[in-house]
């Protein structure tokens, strides 16, 4: 492409970015991916620059949403609760528009770092109708308050256990290349978890930095768990909504409206509707493989005693004097 022809606010987003990132520490990761490491978490190269123009460009609105997670941790889920809970305020739908019928839970809820500031820091966001304007991203909790300039934005966190977390990501990595699961990918995998270095890792300093935040200002930062959304889910939904200010009123309970929007978000709904079977996200990611098992647990089927064992050893160390548990 002709230098010239590029935007000149692009051009030097990418040669400020260009710039930091080659003064960053850097490693590998599973498939020899070089990541770098920002404001202490990992990002390979393209992500970083996102989360760069993220940072320097994001002009917060205090309405805001941003929900948060360390991938494979319950995002999508997550996205498609807070949609539906949003939605009960505006105009009554028909039984097949609603946005969750329309779209994937990742196109609803667009990631910062990953889609809107991929390629500048002054994207036009000005198309984005929600209100208030939902987004997601996966970094850091120290990296997003800084994009969110004193902002009271509310965020909402999800996390999981780690070791389900790497089975999934394991499962995901396989269907986005449309390959076989391998075991010596996953036993990679492992290797690369266990030290921390990988795509927005590591993990555990993820999920203590939210959690730290959320003690901090319980006001603007929800902390939730994937486990207790699967086995308590009244009362998770509830409470999100609570936090998000449209808490369900007694006639809505009684009308079934929180069990409404449990079964519409559903692994088992929103996997069989049309635009997740067939869709793919922008990035050319088939919609259905963000829609597997959604089952606690499920690492047992797949890591040795030895790696499990393992990764507990990592965890309850790192975890250490906090009251968090898997
Ligand atoms: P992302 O970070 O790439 O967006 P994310 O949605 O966080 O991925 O994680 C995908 C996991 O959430 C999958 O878990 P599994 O591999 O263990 O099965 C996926 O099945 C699960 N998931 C997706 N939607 C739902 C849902 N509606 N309810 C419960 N789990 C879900």
């Amino acid at each position: 492409m002709d230098e010239t022809k590029i935007p000149k606010k692009l051009q030097s987003d990418d040669e400020e970015n260009i710039s930091l990132i080659s003064s960053l520490p850097f490693d590998v990761d599973f498939d020899s991916t070089k990541l770098f490491k920002y404001q202490g978490c990992w990002y390979d190269d393209k992500t970083l620059q996102g989360v760069l123009n993220f940072q320097r460009g994001f002009e917060p609105q205090d309405t805001d949403i941003i929900i948060a997670s360390f991938p494979k941790s319950g995002t999508t889920w997550l996205k498609a609760l807070t949609v539906a809970l949003l939605e009960r305020s505006k105009q009554k739908h028909s039984s097949d528009d609603h946005p969750l019928l329309l779209d994937n839970p990742h196109g609803l809820v667009p990631f910062l770092e990953l889609r809107l500031f991929t390629e500048t820091s002054k994207p036009d966001l000005t198309s984005i109708s929600s209100s208030p304007r939902l987004f997601s991203t996966h970094v850091a909790f120290q990296t997003l308050r800084e994009a969110l300039k004193n902002s009271p934005c509310k965020i909402v966190y999800v996390w999981r256990n780690v070791k389900d977390v790497l089975v999934s990501f394991w499962y995901f990595n396989s269907a986005k290349l449309k390959i076989e699961e391998e075991r010596s990918i996953l036993d990679s995998m492992f290797e690369s978890f266990c030290r921390g270095v990988i795509n927005y890792g590591p993990s555990w300093e993820h999920v203590l930095n939210y959690w730290r935040a959320s003690l901090e200002d319980s006001k603007n930062v929800l902390f939730l768990k994937y486990e207790e959304l699967k086995t308590e889910p009244r009362v998770q939904l509830k409470r999100l909504a609570e936090f998000l200010d449209c808490p369900f009123t007694v006639e809505e309970e009684e009308r079934g409206s929180v069990e409404e929007i449990l079964d519409l978000c559903s692994l088992r709904n929103l996997k069989n509707l049309e635009i997740n079977k067939t869709g793919k996200t922008l990035r050319g990611a088939d919609h259905k493989i963000f829609f597997r098992k959604g089952e606690v647990g499920d690492s047992k089927n797949h890591l040795t005693p030895e790696m499990e064992k393992i990764i507990d050893m990592i965890i309850e160390e790192k975890f250490e004097g906090s009251d968090l548990k898997f």
